[in-house]
């Protein structure tokens, strides 16, 4: 390094902030790191060194780091990387983190930041840029000194955001890198994103009217925050006015957060959240604890819980997109795609291939991979079923929206809607509250109310399930299966596939958890009582080969 001072910084920044003692291996999985926060110090400013080098390996431009744990338990944190577009870190570079984390004592920590500077020919001269933020975790405090110390130690030049969105730190990091050319982002703050959420909603609603009120549980996280403030900037008079009630703001009991409440538990236990007070037919959605996913859902008279979850927001979004695409007169000149992973519910898929005639493509769950397929189209609409998702429109098709010629009224007005909807969904990643405003938009401009909404289509009744295992690495999937077989546990597979060609239209799928020390189980069938059945008989498997954890 210049004189050896980063590779001493480095050293230095280990001893303050030690590896714990531990003989597991630290793996930057589905969504970063993830673990218990106490755990997580000497990580987060190993994050930080390696967030430096990919800054200065990138021409200095920003890199992010954001520090949360998402839908986990209040005492979990987590880290990861965003690249310069918002994008998730190149999946190249996770072996890098992997390394750095599992370097030992500070002389190794040292020796590691200096051989992937030569590996990587990272010039330590040049100059490099980090911004950051955190959720609402008290053990986020700590980690924001342990990442700073990181990013110090290698001399890199670092902007700290405070406590924002998952999607928001995304949004200026995109902002950042792209302020200085002719396509900017946005302002490169967080009033920018409120500014630009908020003029392309006025404009998308031009022709509409809010459809009734809209309640959110924020899992007692930062979306309630960041919510409100997002509100302030929405017109609160007048036709457009809109009529949003936060529940679950509770961000000051730590431990609330994701209690009872929130998407994840919501979708995974197709349940009302503490505090639902919903009358049937109310419209009522949930955020995650870093507000980047969100699924809506309300009661029928009995009450029937109905949920509209990521497959239901992603079949909303393609058929109103390629509507305006159609009014607009521009359906020669791109295509829609969706792309799901293989927890998307059968109909869904069934719906977008046969009633909306789109491809579908079905990809391994997470975020990192349903982005990239999805770039590869000209609107690539991609959302997991848990609500984590958004739509990309290439910068082939932006340009070819912008420089179309309306040729009437009708053509004009679906132009400028298509318009606003390229500036009202966050391109870089999922976001909770981007999504609710084009889900909003949605409804409104269609006149929809959540009946019909879910009239479109009927789900496949599925369960969704968590079983505890002694090592989840032990459960590998089938290359190129998107995830939807597994290769170990030996014949395990096979026990799945004897259960599931039981039932009508049975469906079901093991998979290690990225993000907790589990393994999900998915299953779906025609009959509700089929997937309780298929569920226990799944669980015996798992009992058989004394797989499961008590
Ligand atoms: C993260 C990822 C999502 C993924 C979820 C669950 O979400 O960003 O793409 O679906 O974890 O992953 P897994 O089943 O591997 O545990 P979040 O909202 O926790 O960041």
């Amino acid at each position: 390094s210049p004189d050896g001072k980063y590779e001493k910084g480095v050293h230095n920044a280990a001893e303050q902030f030690p590896r714990p003692k531990t003989s597991k291996d630290y793996i930057y999985g589905t969504a970063g790191f993830r673990m218990k926060g106490e755990e997580l110090p000497y990580i987060t400013m190993q994050v930080g060194v390696l967030a430096g080098m990919r800054s200065r390996k990138c021409g200095g431009q920003v890199i992010g780091v954001m520090i949360t744990a998402s839908h986990n338990k209040a005492e979990d944190n987590g880290v990861k990387i965003v690249d310069p577009q918002g994008e998730m870190l190149e999946q190249e570079w996770e072996k890098h983190a992997t390394y750095l984390a599992n370097a030992v004592d500070p002389s190794e920590a040292a020796n590691a930041y200096m051989w992937l500077v030569k590996e990587l020919k990272v010039d330590q001269k040049k100059p490099g840029k980090v911004f950051f933020a955190r959720d609402t975790r008290p053990s986020g405090e700590t980690l924001v000194k342990a990442l700073k110390a990181g990013l110090s130690a290698t001399g890199i030049d670092a902007c700290d955001y405070g406590i924002l969105t998952t999607p928001q730190l995304h949004y200026l990091v995109k902002a950042a890198n792209t302020q200085d050319t002719s396509h900017p982002y946005g302002e490169v703050s967080e009033e920018g994103y409120y500014k630009k959420l908020a003029a392309a909603y006025k404009t998308a609603m031009d022709n509409a009217k809010p459809a009734g009120q809209l309640t959110v549980d924020c899992a007692n996280g930062v979306g309630a925050p960041k919510l409100k403030e997002m509100l302030k900037h929405l017109p609160s008079e007048g036709k457009r006015a809109v009529n949003i009630r936060i529940v679950n703001d509770k961000i000051d009991k730590p431990e609330a957060l994701n209690e009872k409440c929130g998407a994840d538990h919501v979708k995974s236990g197709q349940r009302v959240p503490d505090g639902f007070d919903g009358k049937p037919y109310e419209r009522w959605a949930s955020f995650d604890g870093d507000a980047d996913r969100i699924v809506y859902y309300f009661n029928e008279e009995g009450p029937v819980f109905r949920l509209l979850d990521g497959d239901r927001i992603a079949t909303l979004a393609a058929s109103f997109i390629g509507e305006l695409v159609h009014k607009a007169g521009l359906s020669d000149k791109m295509t829609i795609a969706v792309v799901q992973t293989a927890y998307a519910n059968g109909s869904s898929t069934k719906y977008i291939e046969q009633n909306l005639k789109l491809k579908v493509e079905c990809t391994a769950t997470g975020v990192k991979h349903l982005h990239h397929t999805a770039a590869r189209s000209d609107v690539g609409v991609y959302f997991e079923a848990n609500g984590h998702g958004t739509v990309l429109f290439s910068p082939q098709t932006l340009k070819r929206i912008h420089n179309h010629k309306p040729e009437s009224p009708a053509q004009l007005e679906a132009l400028d809607t298509l318009k606003a909807l390229t500036d009202l969904i966050n391109q870089t990643v999922g976001d909770a509250i981007s999504d609710m405003l084009l889900v909003e938009v949605i409804l409104a401009n269609k006149e929809y109310s959540v009946k019909e909404w879910l009239a479109t289509y009927t789900d496949m009744p599925n369960r969704l399930a968590k079983v505890r295992v002694a090592d989840r690495t032990m459960f590998v999937c089938r290359p190129g299966s998107a995830e939807r077989k597994l290769d170990e546990p030996k014949e395990f597979q096979d026990m799945i596939d004897a259960v599931v060609v039981k039932y009508k239209d049975g469906r079901a799928f093991v998979r290690p958890s990225g993000t907790e020390d589990v393994v999900r189980v998915y299953a779906e069938a025609a009959e509700s009582f089929d997937c309780d059945h298929m569920m226990l008989e799944l669980n015996q498997a798992f009992e058989a080969r004394k797989l499961a954890q008590a």
